[in-house]
């Protein structure tokens, strides 16, 4: 064997089974003999891939194929129907979008449901929290308000919500949200979307077979229905959440795999719709429950929880987040776990084969996500209640049962709850909250500018690290970092989400921003249909002035360095088509189609002004974002840090006369 060839095995052969930077997970694996049924496991036997799957250029649509084409070579240039590299890659990336799109509409029109009834008095233990925030989604709605009840306001809200996806003709209402000049610009364009339904149904007819060739076509509807999402149905399920759990405001929270309680019934709650596990969070304070668990042994019930549904219930109640996607086996494996509570989306089909080597009861409580193995409770609305206590009783019922069980010593502070509305509070108080504060630190130059970092774990990277190297790189050079999602956990068990790291890993300016109004460099806001909220605030910049008068104008970039799922596509390019620079990270699944990946990196500036890109390192993603804003600043005028100047008398004087 040659020497390179040995040398090449070796470093195989070193790599650790369990890619990541995280200490509960390292430490798990230090002290549990850990069965080959992870997701790592299956990584390794899944190797290698199909480099045309990986490169986007392999065509599923029709049975004639799969067609594998390859525009570097003569013979697989076509595909069997005629077409082309950009087209197939196109047509996926498109479909990627609608998949997306549709699991943050069809969770928005799930919480419009519960809303619709909780508003009718169908769904008890519902109510409506923040009216002020019901009020002003009625004056989007064009509800009228007048004297009515906040019942009746809210019924016809609920209606109108409910109407938003199918709606035929558009534009959808929440996309006057935006930027006027960004509303000008989507009609211009042909991206002023109509319901979210009606977009998605257009790309899958548009990419079947035989029908839209076009890239630049078909990426004009990928845009629309990715608009269709961020403007609707993501910030749809945000507005009715927050109105019917309340917006979040800052709160103290735990995580990691150290907040599961070794005396207690551990239940985890894992997914993304809040709305049962808000029942639960009421329901383990129940004195009943927690005489059942102390009558199975258990000192109480300890609630923790996973992916987005923990973010939700942590952004509103404090609930501890015991980890993010690659954790969701892991909290299994600490046999700690009595129940694992799983609503839709980011779930692993190998839960219920990892608890058969435990003890924990994978729980299934949505028809839209049933998994073979998994014990099925559907959650009902309309009697939300008596569900959660059904579930809760069978995770207590499950506490005898336990076999070993090791919970890693390791769990971090963070501070969690910033919507839009609290960052408006928050920096500019009570009497006078707005985003001047935030604006004018940019404009002086203290703050760089900022980032939204989102997105997903992928297990074809270190877990984690991808997320916590581009921040800590992205504070340290003054930019103030807005996350949600997976992103926000990794960083969160990395310690960045306390007001103490401002001093420790921010550069002078933004620390010194943060330390002035106490607040983190780092800004949990929520889950990944909480994207909204960032569009929100970049919104709010643009309204408040100062930095020009729409949001591709804003020195702002978006990153999602982990990213993984079809939902990510759909947020990265609702934030391209709404004018943000977007870095991903891992893998691009466009690759092996030259002009489409063009268009996306480079053309989709002239079009939206915002545009997508790609980098494997850490470091690279933040120069590029870094470059980007700068770029911004230049083009505001702002590009040198302003020394605040203290005028002195003869100063004054010299003005006066002038
Ligand atoms: Ni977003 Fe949230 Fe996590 Fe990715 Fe999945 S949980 S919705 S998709 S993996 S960030």
């Amino acid at each position: 064997m040659a020497d390179n060839e040995k040398e090449k095995k070796a470093q195989k052969q070193e790599k650790p089974r369990f890619t990541t930077v995280d200490a509960a997970i390292l430490d798990l694996c230090n002290n549990v003999e850990i069965p080959e049924i992870t997701c790592w496991d299956r990584t390794k036997k899944q190797s290698p891939r199909c480099s045309f799957g990986e490169k986007g250029i392999c065509c599923r649509i029709c049975s004639m194929g799969p067609c594998r084409v390859d525009e570097s070579r003569e013979k697989l240039k076509y595909g069997v129907c005629g077409v082309d590299s950009n087209t197939v890659a196109a047509r996926n990336f498109i479909r990627m979008i609608a998949g997306g799109a549709a699991a943050h509409s069809d969770h928005a029109r799930a919480g419009a449901e519960t809303f619709l009834a909780a508003a009718k008095g169908e769904a008890p233990g519902y109510a409506i929290k923040d009216e002020q925030k019901l009020l002003q989604l009625a004056m989007d709605f064009d509800v009228s308000v007048g004297d009515r009840s906040v019942q009746d306001i809210a019924i016809e809200v609920g209606e109108k919500g409910m109407g938003i996806f199918g709606e035929q003709f558009g534009p959808i209402p929440l996309t006057k949200r935006a930027p006027l000049k960004r509303q000008k610009l989507w009609a211009e364009q042909g991206m002023l979307p109509r319901g979210v339904d009606r977009e998605i149904v257009e790309i899958m007819h548009r990419t079947h077979i035989g029908v839209d060739m076009d890239p630049v076509n078909l990426m004009q509807q990928g845009s629309r229905a990715a608009i269709a999402d961020g403007w609707g149905g993501s910030m749809l399920a945000t507005e009715l959440q927050d109105i019917m759990f309340g917006t979040p405001v800052p709160i103290l929270g735990r995580s990691n795999l150290g907040v599961l309680e070794k005396e207690q019934v551990n239940i985890v709650i894992h997914g993304h719709e809040p709305s049962l596990s808000e029942m639960i969070v009421a329901v383990v304070q129940d004195p009943e429950m927690i005489e059942r668990a102390k009558q199975k042994g258990a000192q109480g019930i300890n609630l923790a929880g996973i992916c987005c549904t923990a973010n939700e219930i942590l952004m509103r109640h404090g609930v501890p987040l015991a980890g993010n996607f690659l954790q969701q086996e892991m909290a299994i494996i600490t046999g700690a776990v009595d129940a694992m509570v799983v609503d839709v989306q980011c779930l692993m089909g190998s839960l219920p084969r990892v608890a058969e080597c435990f003890h924990t009861k994978v729980i299934t409580t949505n028809y839209r996500a049933k998994i073979p193995g998994a014990t099925h409770i559907q959650f009902e609305e309309h009697d939300a209640v008596e569900t959660a206590k059904k579930i809760v009783r069978a995770a207590i019922d499950n506490f005898p049962n336990r076999k070993e069980v090791y919970i890693p010593d390791v769990e971090c502070d963070l501070i969690g709850g910033f919507s839009h509305e609290t960052i408006n509070y928050l920096l500019g108080g009570m009497f006078r909250a707005s985003y001047k504060p935030l604006n004018d630190n940019i404009i002086n130059g203290r703050i760089l500018g900022v980032a939204g970092v989102v997105g997903c774990n992928n297990v074809k990277c270190e877990h984690d690290a991808g997320h916590i190297d581009l921040v800590k790189e992205l504070i340290a050079n003054n930019v103030l970092v807005l996350q949600t999602g997976c992103s926000a956990v990794a960083c969160a068990k990395a310690g960045l989400m306390l007001p103490e790291a401002a001093a420790k890993y921010a550069g002078p300016g933004l620390a010194e921003v943060c330390e002035t109004v106490g607040i983190p460099p780092v800004l949990h806001m929520g889950s990944c249909v909480d994207n909204s909220r960032i569009l929100m605030a970049a919104t709010a910049m643009v309204k408040q002035g100062g930095l020009g008068d729409d949001i591709s104008g804003l020195p702002v970039a978006g990153a999602a360095p982990e990213w993984m799922s079809e939902k990510a596509i759909s947020i990265g390019h609702y934030f391209v088509a709404s004018g943000v620079y977007t870095v991903f990270g891992t893998t691009w699944p466009t690759t092996g189609a030259s002009e489409l990946t063009d268009l996306l990196f480079n053309g989709y500036e002239e079009i939206t002004g915002g545009k997508w890109d790609f980098a494997l390192e850490s470091n690279v993603q933040a120069q590029k974002m870094i470059d980007h804003i700068k770029k911004k600043r230049e083009a505001l005028g702002i590009e040198k840090a302003r020394k605040r100047i203290l005028y002195d008398m003869a100063m004054r004087r010299e003005l006066d006369a002038g």
